[in-house]
C-alpha cells in the first residue's frame, strides 16, 4: 500500500538514511529511569552500576563482595527471590511524572526491562521461558508499572519512551540459542510491547555479545521504520550488534562519556547523578554531582548537537532519594529562565570559546577508584589547573528565530566578556535572558566586547550559569 513515509530497506545503508525525528533535537534532555529487582538490595562497591547486582553476585566480582554482603543481607535467597520484596508499594507515577515535567526534560526512558530480564509489563515471554513469574504484574508491585507511568506521562508535556535489554544474561533460552532466543522470545516481545504502549524512544541494549545478524537487527528497524504504529516519530539508537554501536543506527548513545565526538551524528549521552543507573545505597552525598556541573553538562554537549539522557534510580519502594529530586528540581529552575538557549537549538558554526592555555577541560568533579588490595579511594579532580584552557561560554543557535545564545558558567569578573572572532551588525542586540537586561556592546578588531551591569545577587538567580541572547 502506499505510504507517505519513506520505505526502508533492511541493510544498514537504507535504515541509516533515516533523519533523527525532530522532535527529539528540540528536546534536549531527557529522564532516565532505572527501578527493578535490582532496586531491592540497591547494592554496588561504590563507582559501579548497582543494576549489574545479579551479574556481580553470580560472577563474584570484587573480590566477592556482593557475594558477600548479599549473604549478610539475604542469607540464602536467589536474586529471583528478591522480586518479592520488589513492592513498589509506594510509587506515584504522577508524582514522578510532574517531577520529571519540573525538571525541564522533554521525554522520559523508564528501563522496562533491563539485563536480568525483569519486565516492568504483563506479557507472556518472561514466565513463560524463565518457569515463574517474572513481570511486575504477576510477582513485586503485582502492577503494570509501564502502563501506569506511560498514563500519569501522556498527563504532561513530557513524551514516554521505554528502554529495552535485548539480552538476558542468565535467560536459559538466550544461553543455548541466542538466535532462537532473538526470533522467537526478544523480538516479539519487543514488538508487542511497542504496538501496545507505543513508546516514542526505544532505547535498546544489551547487543553487544552478539552479532546484529543475529538479533535480526536490520529486519526489526525497518519493520519500525515502516510498519510499526509508531514509525513516524520513534526514536532509535545504536546498540543492535556487535560492532554497531557509534558506526550504524541511529542516536549515538555515548555512556559517560560526554567527550566523545560525532561530527554532524546525532547522539545522547547518557549517566547517573553519581556513578550507578539504578539507585546505590553506598552513595554519598558528595558522590552526585552538583547542580551547576549538571547544567553545564547539559550546556556543552547540547552545544555540541547532542542530547543529555539523565538517569534516576527510584527505591525498591517506589520513591526517588530526595537528593535525585532536589537536582531535577535545581535543573529545572535554571531551564525555566534559560530554556531557550537550550530547546530547539542546532550547534552553532562553533560549539564553545576557549581560553587561552593547553586545551584539556574538565568540570570539577569527584570520582571514585579502586586500589590493588579492592579499597575505594576517592580522586578529586579540582577546578583545571592554571595555565589549562577552560570552556568560557558555550554557543548554541535557534535556526527559526536566527537568535544565537551564549553560556557563560561564570559571571564576568569585571563584567567584561570578549567574544572573539565576532563582528555584531550596527543594531544587533544582546540580552540577558534571566532579566531581559539589554547588555552594551561594542566591535573590536576582530571581536565583540559586552559590558555587562554590575553583578546584583539579588537579582541574578540563574546562579549555575548566565545565558545571552544575540540577535
Ligand atoms: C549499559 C547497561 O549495561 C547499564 O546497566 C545501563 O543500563 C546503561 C544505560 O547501558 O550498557
Amino acid at each position: 500500500s502506499a505510504s507517505v513515509y519513506a520505505q526502508y530497506e533492511a541493510n544498514w545503508a537504507s535504515l541509516d538514511k533515516r533523519p533523527v525525528p525532530e522532535w527529539f533535537k528540540d528536546a534536549k534532555f531527557g529522564i532516565f529511569i532505572t527501578w527493578g529487582v535490582y532496586s531491592v538490595p540497591a547494592y554496588a562497591p561504590k563507582g559501579q552500576y548497582a543494576e549489574w547486582y545479579q551479574n556481580w553476585l553470580e560472577n563474584k566480582a570484587f573480590k566477592g563482595d556482593v557475594a558477600r554482603y548479599h549473604k549478610n543481607v539475604f542469607g540464602d535467597k536467589t536474586y529471583y527471590d528478591l522480586a518479592k520484596d520488589f513492592k513498589a508499594e509506594l510509587f506515584n507515577p504522577d508524582e514522578w511524572a510532574t517531577l520529571i515535567e519540573k525538571s525541564g526534560a522533554k521525554y522520559a526512558v523508564p528501563v522496562a526491562k533491563h539485563h536480568d530480564g525483569f519486565s516492568w509489563w504483563p506479557n507472556k515471554y518472561s514466565s513463560q521461558v524463565w518457569g515463574f513469574p517474572w513481570s511486575a504484574t504477576e510477582v513485586g508491585p503485582k502492577r503494570d508499572l509501564l502502563g501506569d507511568l506511560f498514563k500519569a506521562l501522556h498527563k504532561t508535556s513530557v513524551k514516554a519512551g521505554v528502554y529495552f535489554s535485548w539480552y538476558e544474561w542468565f535467560n536459559p533460552l538466550y544461553k543455548s540459542n541466542p538466535e532462537k532466543f532473538a526470533v522467537e522470545y526478544a523480538i516479539p516481545q519487543a514488538k508487542e510491547m511497542i504496538e501496545r504502549y507505543k513508546p516514542a524512544v526505544f532505547w535498546t541494549d544489551g547487543d553487544w555479545n552478539d552479532s546484529d545478524t543475529t538479533w535480526h537487527s536490520t529486519e526489526f528497524l525497518s519493520w519500525l521504520y515502516n510498519e510499526s504504529a509508531v514509525k513516524k516519530e520513534i526514536v532509535t539508537y545504536d546498540r543492535y550488534g556487535k560492532g554497531i554501536r557509534f558506526n550504524h543506527g541511529s542516536v549515538y548513545t555515548p555512556e559517560y562519556q560526554p567527550d566523545m565526538e560525532f561530527g554532524d551524528h546525532y547522539f545522547e549521552e547518557s549517566r547517573g547523578i553519581g556513578f550507578s543507573y539504578s539507585y546505590n545505597k553506598m552513595e554519598d552525598a558528595w558522590d552526585y554531582n552538583s547542580p551547576q556541573i549538571l547544567v553545564l553538562l547539559l550546556s556543552d554537549l547540547v552545544s555540541r548537537g547532542g542530547n543529555l539522557l539523565l538517569n534516576i534510580g527510584p527505591d525498591a519502594s517506589g520513591k526517588i532519594p530526595p537528593i535525585m529530586q532536589e537536582r531535577l528540581l535545581q535543573i529545572g529552575d535554571w531551564l525555566k529562565i534559560n530554556g531557550r538557549a537550550i530547546y530547539s537549538t542546532r550547534k552553532w558554526t562553533r560549539t564553545c570559546q576557549w581560553s587561552e592555555g593547553k586545551r584539556d577541560y574538565k568540570p570539577k568533579r569527584i570520582e571514585g577508584d579502586f586500589k590493588e588490595n579492592g579499597d575505594f579511594m576517592l580522586k578529586i579532580t579540582v577546578d583545571p589547573d592554571p595555565g589549562y584552557a577552560v570552556k568560557e561560554c558555550f554557543f548554541t543557535t535557534n535556526p527559526n528565530t536566527k537568535e544565537v545564545f551564549a553560556i557563560l558558567p561564570k559571571w564576568p569578573s569585571d563584567n567584561r566578556f570578549v567574544i572573539k572572532d565576532l563582528q555584531l551588525k550596527p543594531g544587533a542586540t544582546i540580552k540577558l535572558l534571566e532579566t531581559g537586561d539589554v547588555i552594551k556592546w561594542k566591535n573590536q578588531g576582530n571581536n565583540v566586547e559586552l559590558i555587562f551591569p554590575s553583578f546584583n545577587p539579588a537579582k541574578h538567580k540563574s546562579q549555575y550559569a548566565y545565558a545571552l541572547s544575540i540577535l
